[in-house]
């Protein structure tokens, strides 16, 4: 049945029949995350560090029917240049799209989501959902929170973006058992900035520790992710009272528009790259690295 609508690239797919590592990775940075042509680029580059690191990366998104777990430099390129209008898909829209055959760039909920069906274990991507500032208003949680409480999958991650209530995200996570685990941090990164003023966890310090920790959930039957925050690299970091001001004109901003639910992070991402002059970009493209790289060696030693 799940053969009707699952594509797995054959090298992702003989990479999980040997139980060899895959790490998979998300396609709503792709077509909503950043512009064209920064995406294509940062999109195959994670692919290479992937492969560099000794994992088989899987790229996921919605294409004709079918959720692809592995996509082709051409098919990448599709969702690089078609950036908006491709749907950003998250759980609520799997259904829709896939029996209409509609594209879809799939979010950190939906990706997870395919890579459970598909058997991997590891996802790298740049920042989570979470719970919007004004949550008690707007109600706006994303749904990666809830796939992260049921969903089985290791998400490596630069913490929680600062545009969100981080204080009010790593409530609902305790509330929903999801563990948050700091690499080689005690301090709870904010995407573009190391510092938060909140704290993870727990610290752990090597990859191998990390899979312990995996195993140890899953033996356990202890449904559901554990976050993997991996702080943006020293040198790449932005300044937190620059981050902070560009936050909070865009939130200003958005507030004056009126944009709201799924186009609430887009609409704030992008508004940020531009009060930053593009330094954003530059962070965002360098902790994607980052985290391709241990979501690799994270998924070596999970083996
Ligand atoms: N973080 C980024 N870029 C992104 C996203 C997050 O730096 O493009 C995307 C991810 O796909 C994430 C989604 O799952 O935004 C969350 O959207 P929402 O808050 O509508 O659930
Ligand atoms: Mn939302």
């Amino acid at each position: 049945m799940i053969e009707n609508y699952l594509d797995i690239h054959p090298e992702v797919e003989k990479a999980l029949v040997n139980n060899l590592p895959v790490v998979a990775l998300e396609s709503t940075i792709i077509s909503h995350g950043m512009p064209y042509p920064q995406n294509k680029e940062t999109a195959l580059h994670v692919e290479q560090i992937v492969r560099d690191n000794g994992a088989v990366p899987a790229t996921i998104a919605l294409i004709g029917g079918k959720i692809k777990v592995g996509l082709t430099e051409n098919e990448i390129d599709y969702l690089a240049k078609s950036g908006s209008k491709i749907v950003k898909a998250s759980r609520r829209d799997l259904p829709f799209l896939l029996s209409q055959k509609i594209d879809g760039a799939t979010t950190v909920a939906s990706t997870m989501i395919a890579a459970e069906l598909a058997g991997i274990r590891v996802f790298a991507t740049g920042g989570i959902g979470g719970v919007h500032r004004g949550a008690s208003q707007s109600f706006d949680i994303s749904a990666d929170l809830q796939e992260l409480a049921n969903t089985n999958v290791a998400v490596v991650c630069a913490g929680i973006k600062a545009i969100l209530d981080l204080g009010l995200t790593l409530e609902y996570l305790e509330t929903f058992g999801v563990p948050v685990i700091g690499y080689q941090t005690e301090e709870l990164p904010a995407f573009y900035t190391r510092k938060s003023g909140f704290k993870v966890n727990n610290k752990l310090d090597s990859a191998s520790e990390i899979a312990d920790l995996l195993k140890t959930k899953w033996d356990l039957k202890l449904k559901g992710g554990v976050i993997i925050a991996n702080p943006i690299p020293k040198d790449k970091q932005l300044d937190f009272e620059v981050m902070k001001n560009a936050i909070d004109k865009a939130l200003i901003q958005e507030k004056e528009l009126g944009i709201k639910g799924k186009d609430s992070t887009p609409f704030l991402l992008g508004k940020v790259k531009e009060l930053t002059d593009g330094l954003s970009l530059d962070a965002n493209i360098a902790l994607v690295y980052n985290n391709a790289k241990l979501a690799a060696q994270i998924a070596q030693e999970l083996k």
